[in-house]
């Protein structure tokens, strides 16, 4: 399979920088805290809790997928994105602009997944998608641009960052599974992706 513009760097995060991660993690969350998103139109629940930092956040819920500026349940503005998490996006995007939402995916220790989808609720795709992953190891699958292109996995560890850019950027992907027990970064168990993404055009 050929995923033109994707580079995955294993092992960017020391372990002392995925211990910092995920306590900037937890600040994020003592304000806006996971919540559970729910499916457009059938209101079916998602296997995996979200938040969100940075000006938008991405939700969904019965009316769709969206970027809005508030958490759905408290109704407060998200907080900003960590200086630590800018970083990661100013070391690897290649992109100008900063980023405007910080997805916080939370996979908990039983059979989280995601289904096969495409970042496409940007109005801007020139800025690649910046994905960073901390705890239990997680089989990530990407196809091609269609929902029925072939596809292959691999598997994403704990400190690795993975960077959608150029056709890829437009992929269709998801997350098979989790294993379980792969991983001590996170006492409860469980994995916690990062999602950086640029929403508007810059300027
Ligand atoms: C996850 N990641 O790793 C889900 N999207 O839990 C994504 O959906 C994703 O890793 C765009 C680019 C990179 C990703
Ligand atoms: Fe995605």
């Amino acid at each position: 399979m050929v995923n033109e513009g994707l580079r995955l760097v294993p092992g960017y995060l020391s372990r002392s920088a995925q211990e910092n991660l995920v306590q900037e993690v937890e600040k994020v969350a003592e304000s806006a805290p996971f919540y559970t998103p729910t499916m457009p139109r059938s209101g079916r629940p998602f296997s995996v809790r979200m938040t969100n930092a940075g000006p938008l956040g991405w939700v969904s819920d019965r009316s769709g997928y969206r970027y809005q500026a508030e958490h759905p349940e408290s109704g407060e503005p998200w907080p900003g994105i960590p200086r630590a998490i800018l970083d990661i996006w100013e070391d690897l995007s290649g992109f100008p602009a900063p980023p405007q939402c910080c997805l916080i995916n939370r996979y908990g220790a039983a059979n989280s997944k995601m289904g096969l989808h495409r970042d496409e609720d940007e109005e801007d795709f020139s800025a690649p998608v910046v994905s960073v992953s901390l705890g239990d190891t997680a089989v990530f699958r990407i196809g091609g641009a269609e929902r029925r292109s072939p596809t292959s996995s691999f598997k994403l560890s704990s400190g690795d960052v993975l960077v959608l850019a150029g056709p890829s950027r437009m992929h269709y992907h998801g997350i098979d599974r989790v294993l379980n027990g792969t991983s001590t970064l996170i006492r409860e168990g469980g994995r916690i992706n990062l999602t950086l993404r640029r929403v508007t055009r810059p300027g």
